[in-house]
């Protein structure tokens, strides 16, 4: 395995809009972030991955840009970036922009040219169609945000395809100008010194020549995925920007990957593919696991552990050698992992936010820590509509009861559970008023357990989860075997322990999780690497109990008679 920085970096993804408010409007910004600059030197990590601070009308907070090349008004200007970017370096801190270029905002100069007429030299830039003879869509896909993927345009009277919202237009990448374009964008982020790229669902750029129409879903809408995701030209396009941006400069990137198999992810961030450091998949957070729901992920049901250990096992092993992997639980368009794969209850809820962090960040790959992770944040399961601001989940509550005739009760248990606004209330930093996220009225609301869950407590603390995943970095910054070491997994069948061992160089770690809220007696072959000689590396329990593993039990062995 060849060693890498960026393989040996924690990243923590901040989202602008939720983590500080510097100006007392209620929305998060850069001078913000630049002031809680020491809290992430402190919590140890190397890397934050900004979600998009770029000019936008906000149709998806951020995921709509108009301008690459300016910060969005209520985020500040391109000199607070600046001073942000300056501090970061000076703390050892490197930042990871967000690349959103499968699409634009529709307000975008060269959407709204592209618009205007057919022969507008910016029309090849997006993708256009004209409607099916009796007057439909051009195909039947349907858009990730509800609704059709594509939205007809009066002024030429032609569609434009849109994955997203019909504010977020796709690009067309087979048009080589749209990619010297979006490549000399880049080019002048980095001169400008940013570190890196986490870009946003790079698996979809390419579409099949023709567009075809999709199997038919839940009667109203083809799946058009098979034709857009990893499509025919993308590792062309990515190998491209790789030859004419990433490798001109020192960079960490990771693809946003939808829908990518281990087969795929091996091109995309393989040893020697010159084209990305890793992917994000998803197969261990839903998609395309578990029993499908018939509202997709809306209604989709817990995946028995076994089947979840299973998922994240192949990627270790599979990966191993050949490609590297992203490690994450939560993310801004994910649920609050403690709330999805934890215990958020009062009495489980320190105890199984540790057992997560140890779980994921004793794996090989590069840890991903999403803001307010480190302090054991929870869902804030709004009970009312009224309170949520997502695009995807405003649009879903109304599809749910107008199309789908879902009770309003059903429909908003699976907003409390699932939107992605569980993962955007405020970051919680103190006890005082709006957790000291905003002296303003808050963009969305803060979730009132903030009295008992914030930072400053937290930093104080040696038992909180915040020194419990400073630790977790100190320890993969100090032991190569925590990067680098190759994984294997015992007790495949079980449905309550997550066991498995990482070796390197003769040295030998276990790794025992327990997911449940019972006491469960250690297995045998557990028990045997324990022996005698072996010590605790980290544990979230003070004692240690060989045989038993009480609930959410989390404790890491240097195996006995291995070097350390
Ligand atoms: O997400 C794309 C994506 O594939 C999902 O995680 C998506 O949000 C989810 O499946 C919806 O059910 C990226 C961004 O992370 C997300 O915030 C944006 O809304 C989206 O792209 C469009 O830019
Ligand atoms: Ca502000």
């Amino acid at each position: 395995m060849k060693k890498a920085w960026w393989k040996e970096a924690v990243v923590y993804q901040i989202y602008p809009r939720s983590f500080m408010d510097s100006n007392g409007d209620g929305v998060g910004d850069i001078n913000g972030i630049t002031s809680r600059l020491e809290y992430l030197q402190e919590l140890g990590i190397d890397v934050i991955w900004l979600s998009p601070v770029y000019q936008s009308p906000n149709a998806d907070n951020g995921y709509d840009i108009s301008d690459y090349q300016a910060i969005m008004e209520e985020f500040g200007t391109i000199e607070d970036f600046d001073r942000m970017l300056t501090r970061a370096h000076e703390l050892g801190i490197k930042i990871m922009m967000d690349l959103v270029v499968n699409h634009t905002s529709d307000e975008h100069a060269w959407f709204v040219e592209s618009r205007k007429s057919k022969d507008n030299p910016y029309r090849d830039y997006y993708i256009w169609k004209e409607g099916k003879e009796n007057g439909n869509p051009p195909n039947n896909w349907g858009a990730c945000f509800g609704g059709s993927a594509w939205k007809y345009d009066e002024q030429t009277r032609m569609y434009y395809l849109h994955l997203f919202a019909e504010k977020q237009p796709d690009l067309n990448w087979d048009n080589p100008k749209v990619r010297e374009d979006v490549f000399h964008m880049m080019n002048w982020w980095c001169d400008k010194g940013i570190d890196g790229f986490r870009m946003d669902v790079i698996s979809m750029i390419s579409k099949v020549p023709g567009l075809p129409d999709g199997d038919m879903q839940g009667g109203l809408y083809g799946n058009g995925s098979p034709y857009y995701m990893n499509g025919p030209r993308v590792h062309e396009y990515l190998r491209e920007m790789n030859e004419k941006v990433l490798s001109r400069h020192d960079l960490i990137t990771v693809g946003e990957a939808a829908g990518v198999t281990v087969p795929e992810a091996k091109l995309y961030a393989g040893e020697d593919t010159r084209e990305l450091n890793m992917v994000f998949q998803f197969e261990h957070v839903g998609e395309g696991a578990g029993k499908p729901g018939k509202y997709g992920k809306w209604d989709q049901e817990k995946m028995p552990l076994s089947e979840w250990k299973a998922i994240l096992s192949k990627w270790q092993t599979e990966l191993e050698g050949k490609a590297w992997n992203s490690l994450y639980l939560s993310n801004h368009d994910q649920p609050r992992c403690l709330s999805k794969y934890g215990n958020d209850k009062e009495e489980y809820r320190i105890i199984s936010a540790k057992m997560l962090g140890t779980c994921i960040h004793m794996m090989q790959g590069t840890p991903y820590v999403y803001q307010g992770e480190e302090l054991g944040m929870t869902n804030a399961g709004f009970d009312q509509i009224e309170d949520y601001r997502d695009i995807e989940s405003l649009n879903i509550y109304r599809e749910l009861k107008s199309l789908h005739g879902v009770p309003e009760d059903v429909a908003m248990g699976y907003l409390k559970k699932v939107s992605r606004d569980n993962a955007r209330t405020p970051m919680q930093w103190n006890n005082s008023k709006n957790a000291g996220f905003t002296t303003g009225d808050p963009w969305i609301k803060v979730n009132p357990n903030y009295t008992e869950i914030n930072g400053e407590a937290q930093r104080r603390d040696p038992d909180s989860v915040f020194s419990y995943y400073k630790e977790l970095i100190r320890l993969r910054h100090e032991m190569a075997i925590i990067v680098y070491g190759t994984y294997q997994l015992l007790e495949p069948a079980d449905e309550k322990l997550f066991l498995f061992t990482r070796e390197l160089d003769g040295q030998k770690l276990l790794v025992i999780c327990n997911f449940t809220e019972e006491d469960v007696v250690t297995p045998g072959s557990a028990l045997e690497l324990m022996g005698e000689d072996s010590e605790i590396l980290i544990s979230n329990y003070v004692h240690r109990m060989d045989e038993v593993l009480r609930p959410y039990e989390a404790v890491v062995y240097i195996v006995g008679n291995t070097e350390y």
